[in-house]
């Protein structure tokens, strides 16, 4: 794999020896080790990196957000260490806004996956926390059974459980507890102090350098970790590979990595089961060697080549590869384009608006909406010929194609199309187009994040901006035009822009236009004038978008929706009819529309074509019509088209 560069955010600062900075930095070593660059710090800050390991999923939110926005082809990892899996994720928005936006989520062990909401268990990972042994341990004094406790001074980790179950001891118990940890909750430093006073078999020792407590570790009998909450302890993977077995709280979190009938656990809290435990571990060395050997039956988890193997891994499934380039066209629309447009449509006669402005944010949602609308049959039908083919069409393809998409939205139905193309020939390189931004690149990035053969360049403009990509693209070439998006366009104007293409093209590379036929008014009518009023929606947003960018005044109530169907004509036409007279201002412009009462502002046409007209299409761009395929209902046609 090439070298990423990659960022690491942990909301534990840079001096803290908290476990999301241990965890942090021992991921950076691994991910240097691959080859890639890599770069700490507390939150994302705009740097270019292609990948984001966030920890913490509630405290990393903006970090996330925020590399989601400036780096739309990057990949993030949001890796859920403890008290954002098990406390944070049902109440907290920000850390579910975390899970929606990751690529991969990472956990410590296998239990955290079940503790994610169903829809992202799919993209969670459990990647065991690898330890290695110090070369050498601390000698413990001699006739005494040293039991180590490992972790800061805080209230989650229930840090004085082994001090306290220490004192329920038998008088002839040589059990010592060995303390380790800096006290960071307040008033735990005192009361390890008065513990020591009180409890003689109780030491702590304070915060130790890391080597120095894993050498302490390795010369001990037993840890014990009593922890309320933990996502994965470090201490148990490096107890693992000291070999030292582990007395643990009955938490998820270490369940997942000793398995679920390891004898060693305690209720969390419970001083007496924990001192029973203890009792048993020191008296009974047959107790003791089975939790030694349970413990050295998981060793091999935490191994540093497993988690190597892990991350690397993740990297690749990730498309980390590059599989995603987003570039956005030269022609990519801007306010002044919209601004021109607004102004010479408004002041024709007929007044119109060019559909093409329908899909800001909300108009892209929104027509998403319509595609799922029972009246739009359109999508359906489509969608039923796009499965009941795409492994003809595949077959038909000499090699994979370059396949390019003008205007893919949110390339649902593409993917049948692609799913075929990799199964048959393994990998395919997908170029979509779209104007929408918002809807192109998350679609883009959950395709190669769910296909390893697929390698998808975004191109986030107009078609303009895909055609000129075009010759570039490696033969064969496969451009789809699905949807009937081609109904947007004069019979003249499709014809032209097909021979445009083909232009293009070179002879043995294929169109596949999607479009709709034509039908009776009363369902043409109904498919643009939703029972729901989302149509109406959407053709309304046109007047929203123009008061949102471009400082307009339009009263919305005051425009009713319209959809007709002209029969000569062919075509549904959209039209936005104005309540009353009105003059509405638009600042941006610096003019005034004037509207008589019924007046209308023509914003879409949706030809529909006959088989007929279809010839007629094919024979006026020079291209000749490889398959024809209807949908059973004779709704809808998928032509196949020749250069
Ligand atoms: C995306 C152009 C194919 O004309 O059917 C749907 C747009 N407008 N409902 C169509 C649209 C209103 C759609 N196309």
């Amino acid at each position: 794999m090439r070298p990423l560069s990659i960022s690491i955010v942990t909301p534990a600062p840079r001096r803290s020896r908290k476990g999301n900075r241990v965890t942090a930095l021992r991921w950076a070593g691994i991910l240097r080790g691959l080859g890639h660059r890599v770069r700490i710090g507390e939150e994302y800050r705009g740097e270019s990196c292609e990948i984001l390991v966030a920890l913490h999923a509630r405290r990393s939110f903006p970090s996330v957000k925020r590399f989601r926005e400036e780096r739309p082809d990057g990949s993030v990892v949001v890796a859920l260490t403890g008290t954002d899996l098990y406390q944070d994720l049902r109440g907290s928005a920000e850390a579910q806004g975390s899970l929606a936006l990751a690529s991969r989520l990472v956990v410590l062990q296998p239990l955290g996956i079940e503790e994610l909401p169903a829809p992202h268990r799919a993209k969670a990972r459990a990647i065991f926390q690898s330890a290695a042994c110090p070369r050498s341990a601390a000698t413990p004094c001699a006739g005494e059974f040293p039991v180590c406790v490992l972790g800061h001074l805080r209230a989650v980790k229930d840090p004085f459980r082994a001090a306290e179950a220490s004192r329920l001891l038998a008088a002839d118990s040589r059990v010592r507890v060995l303390h380790l940890g800096e006290a960071l909750d307040p008033g735990t430093e005192a009361r390890a102090r008065a513990e020591m006073a009180e409890n003689p078999r109780y030491q702590w020792l304070g915060a130790r350098p890391r080597r120095e407590a894993l050498r302490l570790l390795a010369g001990c009998r037993l840890l014990v970790l009593s922890s309320v909450v933990e996502g994965g302890a470090n201490v148990i993977s490096e107890a693992l590979a000291c070999g030292v077995p582990v007395l643990a709280s009955r938490i998820p979190g270490s369940v997942g990595i000793l398995g679920p009938d390891y004898p060693g656990t305690f209720p969390v809290g419970d001083t007496a089961a924990l001192a029973a435990l203890l009792a048993r571990a020191e008296t009974d060395p047959a107790f003791l060697e089975d939790l030694r050997r349970r413990c050295e039956a998981v060793r091999p988890m935490v191994a540093p080549a497993l988690e190597r193997e892990c991350w690397a891994r993740l990297l690749g499934e990730m498309g980390a590869e590059r599989r995603l380039r987003v570039v956005r066209g030269a022609a990519a629309p801007d306010r002044s384009a919209f601004a021109r447009d607004v102004a010479d449509g408004l002041s024709a006669s007929p007044k119109r608006l060019p559909c093409r402005w329908f899909y800001d944010e909300e108009g892209s949602r929104l027509f998403e909406e319509i595609t799922r609308l029972p009246e739009y049959e359109l999508p359906r039908a489509e969608r039923e010929i796009l499965l009941a083919r795409a492994a003809e069409l595949a077959a038909l393809l000499s090699a994979a194609p370059a396949v390019m998409e003008l205007g893919s939205g949110s390339s649902t139905k593409t993917e049948i199309l692609l799913e075929a193309i990799l199964h048959r020939h393994g990998r395919a390189r997908y170029l979509p187009v779209d104007v929408s931004e918002s809807a192109l690149v998350p679609a883009a990035r959950r395709l190669v994040e769910a296909h390893p053969g697929l390698e998808v360049v975004a191109i986030a403009g107009d078609y303009e901006d895909g055609l000129r990509r075009l010759p570039r693209e490696p033969l064969p070439r496969l451009v789809l035009w699905l949807g009937s998006n081609i109904g947007n366009l004069e019979r003249s104007e499709a014809a032209a822009f097909l021979a445009r293409l083909r232009g293009l093209l070179s002879p043995g590379d294929r169109i596949l236009v999607g479009i709709d036929l034509r039908k009776g008014r009363a369902v043409l009518e109904a498919a643009y004038d939703d029972a729901q009023g989302v149509t109406a929606r959407f053709n309304l947003n046109l007047l929203a978008r123009i008061d949102a960018e471009l400082g307009g005044h339009f009263d919305l109530r005051a425009f009713r929706h319209r959809a007709l169907y002209d029969e000569a004509r062919g075509r549904v036409e959209m039209h936005l009819v104005s309540r009353r007279a009105q003059r509405v201002r638009i600042d941006a412009l610096g003019t005034e529309v004037e509207l008589a009462e019924g007046e209308t502002i023509h914003t879409e046409n949706s030809y529909k074509y006959s088989p007929d007209e279809i010839d007629e299409l094919a024979r006026a761009s020079g291209l000749r019509i490889e398959r024809r395929w209807l949908d059973g209902d004779r709704r809808f046609a998928s032509v196949l088209l020749v250069v």
